[in-house]
């Protein structure tokens, strides 16, 4: 198993993410890609086709209560993704949060809207990371995109995945939180108007990221017409707990901007370690 060298340890603190160049082999691959086709044939409670019938429809299965004993644990074990994570950040704990699945096909548009993970989740911290596993290869067009060192700056409201025509529709209300900017059109009229970190990838990289980060983009195209990705998400000792903003406008994600969705937690205190007994330790 590779680790994390010293320039990608950097490049996730200032950056926020970085590719794991092959860091799945063939076999292993294959493993993972058995996760995704179960978590697709078994769908669980928090599936969601979002702007279904548009050019921007898109398949997201999250966090499946089976997923774990299904294939996630002994994927996590055969790919030592605790050590890495636990390399990554000098974290002698490593928690699972959860797995995320995205599905995109018929070579229509679909680009994820811009997010952060961490306002649809009641968390914060420099130990979080996205494990981004696509099993087709992507040119850079296609991949997930990161706005740089993002995950250290501004916190924005999350999007309610409700407008197809505006990606921005803030979940939260009543939040303080600023409205998230249309990045996506500042893109089209400036390719250089935002900072975007991406890559080319072949099957078996990983991109790891930081789920603070703006995320989004990676749309399906003539070139790319699917495109079939398994998100796992981990945390480590300095996870610590958010607050969310306030209520969520309903028919998004469906799980997680519920503040009742997380009375599981040990602590609900702002600033208090993120731990409950939902999240495996993985070390
Ligand atoms: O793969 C995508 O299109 C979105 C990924 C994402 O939002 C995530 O990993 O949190």
């Amino acid at each position: 198993m590779q680790k994390p060298t010293e320039e990608q340890r950097q490049a996730f603190i200032r950056d926020g993410g970085f590719k794991a160049e092959g860091l799945l082999t063939p076999e292993q691959l294959k493993q993972a890609q058995a996760c995704f086709d179960w978590g697709i044939a078994n769908p669980g409670p928090f599936v969601i086709t979002v702007y279904p019938g548009t050019e921007q429809e898109q398949y997201i299965a999250n966090a499946n209560p089976g997923s774990y004993e299904n294939g996630l644990e002994a994927l996590f074990r055969e790919l030592s993704l605790a050590e890495y994570a636990s390399e990554l950040w000098d974290s002698e704990h490593i928690w699972y949060f959860g797995e995320e699945l995205f599905a995109k096909k018929r070579g229509k548009t679909a680009y994820t809207p811009w997010h952060q993970d961490l306002t649809a989740l009641p968390g914060e911290g420099e130990h979080w990371l996205n494990f981004w596993i696509s099993f087709e290869p992507l040119p850079k067009r296609n991949c997930i995109s990161i706005v740089r060192g993002s995950h250290r700056g501004t916190k924005y409201n999350a999007p309610s995945f409700r407008d197809p025509d505006d990606p921005t529709d803030p979940l939260y209300p009543d939040s303080d939180l600023p409205r998230l900017p249309n990045i996506e059109a500042d893109l089209a009229r400036d390719p250089a108007s935002w900072d975007l970190v991406s890559w080319e990838t072949q099957p078996g990289d990983v991109i790891v990221f930081h789920p603070g980060c703006l995320h989004g983009g990676a749309p399906v195209d003539a070139g790319t017409p699917e495109r079939n990705t398994l998100v796992v998400r981990f945390f480590g000792d300095n996870a610590v707990n958010k607050p969310l903003p306030g209520p969520a406008v309903s028919g998004s994600m469906e799980m997680e901007e519920n503040d009742e969705a997380w009375s599981h937690l040990e602590s609900r205190i702002d600033g208090a370690p993120f731990r409950s007994p939902a999240y495996p330790k993985l070390r």
